[in-house]
Formats: C-alpha cells, sequence, structure tokens
C-alpha cells in the first residue's frame, strides 16, 4: 500500500529494534516477517539486501535501509521532537553513540557463534564448544555493560531513548542462550521498563513473542 513503511524481520532477531522504534513513533508501516527456512523468503530478502540480512526497512518510495543503526538514527531523527538521542556534536550524543556501538557490534557479534556455528565452519564435533565460547564472550560484555549502567533512570539519564529500546532486543537474548538475567540487576531493571512500554508490547504481540 502507498504511504506505508515495510519492514523485512526475522521473529525476534535484531530487526525487533526497528519494530519497536516504528511502533514507538507511531509510523504507519507493513511487518513482513520472513521464514529463514523458505526459499522464497531467503530469495526475498537477497533482493532486498544483498547481505541476505535483516532488519530491511522500504521506504514508501521504495528506498531500502538496512542496519539497525542506520534505521533507529534515522527514523529517529526524523521525529525530534520525541528526543530519542541527543543532538549530534554534544558530549551526550557521542556518550550515545558509544553505547549504540558497543550494541551494534561488541554486543550482537558475541551472540553469533551461539546463533550460527555454521558461519564459522567448525569442525565435527566442535559446535558445542564454540557455543560454549559465545556464551562466555556474551556474559563477558554484559558485564562490563552491568557495571556503567546506572542506578536509576534510563541509561542516557532521566528518558527513554534509543539505547534503552536497542539494548532490550540483547537482554533478551540472554534466556535463550541460557544466560542467568539475575546476575545483571541494572541491566534488567532497565530492560524491564522497555518491555513494559506499549509499543514494545505491539511489537512483541506482533512477532508473537511472549517473553
Ligand atoms: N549489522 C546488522 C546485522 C544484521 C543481522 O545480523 N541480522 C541477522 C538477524 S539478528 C540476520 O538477518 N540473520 C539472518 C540469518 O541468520 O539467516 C544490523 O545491525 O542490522
Amino acid at each position: 500500500m502507498r504511504g506505508m513503511y515495510r519492514l523485512y524481520a526475522l521473529r525476534g532477531s535484531c530487526s525487533l529494534a526497528s519494530h519497536i522504534l516504528l511502533e514507538e513513533l507511531g509510523l504507519p508501516f507493513e511487518l513482513k516477517l520472513l521464514d529463514p527456512e523458505k526459499e522464497e523468503d531467503r530469495e526475498l530478502l537477497f533482493s532486498k539486501n544483498p547481505m541476505g540480512l535483516v532488519p530491511v526497512l522500504e521506504f514508501p518510495d521504495g528506498t531500502l535501509l538496512t542496519q539497525n543503526l542506520a534505521i533507529l538514527l534515522h527514523l529517529s531523527s526524523r521525529a525530534k521532537e520525541r528526543k530519542l538521542f541527543p543532538e549530534p556534536g554534544t558530549i551526550e550524543h557521542a556518550r550515545a553513540m558509544e553505547w549504540m556501538a558497543l550494541l551494534a557490534t561488541n554486543v550482537h557479534t558475541a551472540f553469533t557463534p551461539f546463533f550460527r556455528p555454521g558461519r564459522y565452519h567448525p569442525e565435527e564435533g566442535e559446535v558445542q564448544r564454540l557455543r560454549d565460547k559465545a556464551v562466555e564472550q556474551v556474559e563477558r560484555v554484559f558485564s562490563v555493560m552491568e557495571e556503567r549502567a546506572p542506578e536509576s533512570g534510563f541509561f542516557l539519564g532521566e528518558d527513554f531513548s534509543l539505547v534503552d529500546l536497542y539494548h532490550f532486543v540483547f537482554f533478551r537474548w540472554l534466556r535463550v542462550v541460557g544466560v542467568d538475567e539475575a546476575h545483571f540487576p541494572k541491566l534488567r531493571r532497565l530492560a524491564q521498563a522497555v518491555r513494559e512500554r506499549e509499543a514494545t508490547q505491539r511489537a512483541l504481540a506482533r512477532e508473537n513473542i511472549r517473553r
């Protein structure tokens, strides 16, 4: 339909971040949940993003944008009144980017050997070792974040921001890889605050995610 964004996503994956933001901003969008097992869906995804990765945001005029970081920053910059991210040029912006970059790189990729061990071409019987190493790395990066996380409010202060939203998506994965959330009480509180937001609830329901 004209005038709508379309988000290509995989259920519960990192594309949930872009999905939640579309809900937060109340933008009209169609959610295209792909099934990675279906050849047709894989072909569709590669036709939109040669990397074969979600999220892909298709604008109403057909423009395609990939990478959560780019999608989150672009959409929030078009809704400045919501103040979801500090103004460029300020130290607050640099600090916010520091969190976003940590999440997009170190945090996200720490999970990859667990979810996609095949990418590392493991020898026979090596998959479990790869997964164990991934869990170690996940615990390490979350410990660093826990140390730096605020005791109260949100990541950047008194207000909810993109950092809270993006962090929520990865915090959710802890239980998927079998890490006890209780080890990170400050992060758990921050993630819970995002979970309780109406926009998050709507996005989780549309992806059929209960927890
Ligand atoms: N740097 C990209 C990473 C995107 C990415 O890794 N997407 C994963 C889901 S979290 C994916 O599409 N995987 C496809 C697959 O594993 O088949 C971003 O942040 O948008």
